[in-house]
């Protein structure tokens, strides 16, 4: 599947804590767009799509939620909780994301404008995509 965890590294001290990710050590793309996803009441899944070339790099700084993440053949569920634990996904994987602990921020970088052509809506259209 096109989608891995990445650590991001952090630097703790006695005044807390400070993560990053740098390109290209655990950020594999340049970042073009950053938007986040907030106050999603926890009966809510959003996604429900896939990307053509989109990579991104989805964490919750804040608070905790789940992706459900589907190339079409295999499915895994992947808890986002941890401020220095990111996801990569990269192009056709299918992505829902759900159980949005109240107060969560979903942060996501991704590697190119909005492009609403990118995305693959209907799930039909994506199983004929991925094969
Ligand atoms: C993704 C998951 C993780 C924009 O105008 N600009 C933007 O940069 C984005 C991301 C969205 N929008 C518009 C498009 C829709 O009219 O904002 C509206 C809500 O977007 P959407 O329903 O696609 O949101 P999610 O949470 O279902 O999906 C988003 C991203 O769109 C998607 O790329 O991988 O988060």
């Amino acid at each position: 599947m096109n989608a891995r965890l990445i650590s991001f590294d952090t630097h703790s001290d006695e005044r807390g804590h400070l993560s990053f990710g740098e390109f290209s050590n655990n950020l594999p793309f340049l970042v073009k767009r950053v938007y986040y996803i907030y106050d999603v009441p926890s009966k809510y899944r959003r996604g429900y799509h896939a990307h053509l070339k989109l990579e991104q790099v989805c964490f919750c700084p804040i608070g905790s939620c789940k992706m459900l993440l589907d190339d079409g053949t295999f499915k895994k569920e992947v808890v986002l909780d941890k401020p220095d634990s990111a996801l990569y996904i990269g192009p056709g994987v299918w992505r829902e994301m759900y159980d949005f602990e109240p107060n969560t921020v979903l942060m996501v970088l991704a590697s190119d404008v909005y492009d609403e052509s990118d995305y693959i809506r209907s799930y039909e259209d994506f199983k004929e995509v991925v094969g």
